[in-house]
């Protein structure tokens, strides 16, 4: 399980050049001081995991019994196959970042799913595609090391864009896993039977296959059948989680993503791409409103010009945005804070990729 990260605005540098925005307060809150006495009452301040808050989205959940089953379900495939928006529908909550552009996931999410006696642990991972950068090395490194640790891999293929070239590569490279390979074609709702059919029988003669699904993560259709089949996939055991945990990151770590999604969604070209997100501070404030600050990373001046947007449009568009979600997800009032600062080498810091819970590649 990844670290829960302590407060760690006091080791940021000033903020004296950096944009602040939120949708809420005035931005000189953001100097105000929490007196001493109201600091020592304080529950933890980083927000806890991401749990109970979430996990009232998910439905009915059992405790497991003596026949209790857990175990681990690696999402693999290509970018934008769906793969995050199946470990969603498998959970039942939002516990991994979706939007309509590729290599939106940049490091594994672990999401709980429960089905009968059995805690399926469902590990989203990076699309996989040919790594240029040292950040795409991470990503791709971090999918195929979840794969090869997990008990059964699931590979996820865009059925409307069929063994293309870029899943044909992970095709080929999935063969080698020593795990079974369950393959779910996905997106069914946007494409004819005939095809369909088609593709399923060239994914059983091309890959030794454990069990194929028809899938739609959107509609939900065949998600139930999935879980219930990897969940008796699950090795006997008991379960890794209490009942009500639904993923295993910090909740912090959970709203950057949330923020990051709302950028990608928003900002254009290379921008998504060339920034991320931390959460630098979480604090309970008065009336047990959050206080919530972030820091943008973008690589260049002019990126940062357009993270701002026009009169700070764009970035209080984000902020809204995101505080929303946050605010519904934790059923408490947020103020959230961002601010944007240029580091043009963020990229190949150890440091960002330690937060972001992913491996420093060498180069
Ligand atoms: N029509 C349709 N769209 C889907 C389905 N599943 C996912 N999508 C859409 O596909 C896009 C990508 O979904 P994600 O879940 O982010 O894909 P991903 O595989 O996690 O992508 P990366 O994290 O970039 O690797 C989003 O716009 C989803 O809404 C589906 O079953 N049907
Ligand atoms: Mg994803």
């Amino acid at each position: 399980m990844p670290e829960t990260r302590k407060n760690k605005a006091d080791a940021l540098p000033d903020a004296e050049n950096d944009e602040a925005a939120g949708d809420a307060p005035a931005t000189e809150e953001h100097h105000t001081q929490i007196p001493e006495y109201e600091r020592r009452r304080l529950p933890e301040e980083d927000g806890g995991p991401v749990s109970a808050a979430l996990a009232a989205e998910s439905g009915t959940r059992h405790a497991p019994g003596a026949g209790s089953r857990c175990g681990f379900a690696a999402v693999i495939g290509a970018p934008n196959a769906g793969k995050s928006t199946l470990v969603n529908a498998l959970v039942g909550a939002k516990v991994s970042i979706v939007t309509h552009k590729a290599q939106t996931t940049r490091t594994r999410v672990r999401g709980i799913a429960l089905n009968g006696e059995a805690q399926i642990v469902l590990v989203d991972t990076p699309g996989i595609f040919a790594p240029k950068r040292r950040l795409d090395r991470a990503m791709v490194e971090t999918a195929w090391t979840e794969a090869r640790e997990a008990d059964v891999a699931v590979l996820v293929v865009d059925a409307a864009r069929g063994f293309d070239d870029t899943v044909d590569p992970i095709v080929n490279e999935a063969a080698n896993l020593k795990i079974p390979l369950i393959l779910a074609l996905n997106k069914v709702d946007k494409i004819h039977k005939e095809k369909l059919l088609a593709l399923a029988g060239e994914a059983s003669d091309r890959l030794k296959l454990d069990s194929l699904f028809m899938i739609s993560a959107l509609s939900g259709d065949g998600v139930e059948d999935l879980r219930a089949f990897l969940a008796a996939r699950m090795p006997y055991g008991p379960w890794l989680f209490p009942e009500d945990q639904i993923a295993d990151a910090p909740l912090r770590q959970w709203a950057a993503e949330i923020t990051r999604e709302k950028m990608f969604i928003r900002l254009h070209e290379e921008i998504p791409y060339s920034s991320t997100v931390e959460t630098t501070s979480w604090k309970t404030v008065r009336k047990g409103a959050v206080r919530i600050e972030q820091t943008i990373f973008v690589e260049r001046e002019s990126q940062r010009k357009i993270v701002l947007g026009a009169k700070g449009q764009a970035i209080k568009h984000i902020s809204m945005e995101a505080r929303k979600e946050i605010e519904e997800a934790i059923e408490t009032p947020v103020h959230l804070f961002l601010f944007v600062k240029v580091r043009e080498n963020w990229a190949d810091d150890p440091e960002r990729y330690r937060e972001m819970g992913l491996d420093f590649p060498k180069k």
